[in-house]
């Protein structure tokens, strides 16, 4: 190989390193989708299970909203184009409310959701 073209190489290299670490890896034992946009949150009702690690993903179809549980003391912004990941490791039995935590227009209010850990 030219020997100019090294430095290159390994650079090359060292971008695919670390793209490939940033793969979605996940130990979680179940993988929901959840979708938010004006002005609801789907599916309605989340079921997880207690003894499980469970990963919400979730994305918006429109502007940014925020996915809060307050009682889990979860509260993530959900932006544009890049999912949120909320785990769930063994959380407790119970039904929990789901809000929009970002004030995303007049019907804000609107969007709640009910999580369901049994
Ligand atoms: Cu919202």
């Amino acid at each position: 190989m030219n020997k100019s073209l090294l430095p290159l190489f390994a650079l090359t290299l060292a971008i695919l390193a670390v793209g490939c670490r940033n793969q979605p890896k996940s130990s979680a034992d179940a993988h929901i989708h959840v979708v938010m946009k004006k002005y609801t949150i789907e599916p309605a009702v989340i079921h997880v299970k207690a003894n499980q690690t469970t990963e919400l993903e979730v994305s918006t179809a429109d502007v940014q909203h925020g996915f809060d549980v307050p009682d889990l003391k979860i509260k993530e912004p959900v932006r544009s184009g890049q999912p949120a990941i909320v785990t769930l490791k063994n959380p407790p039995k119970g039904e929990y409310k789901v809000v929009c935590g970002i004030i995303c227009g007049p019907r804000h209010d609107d969007m709640v959701a009910k999580l369901v850990v049994e």
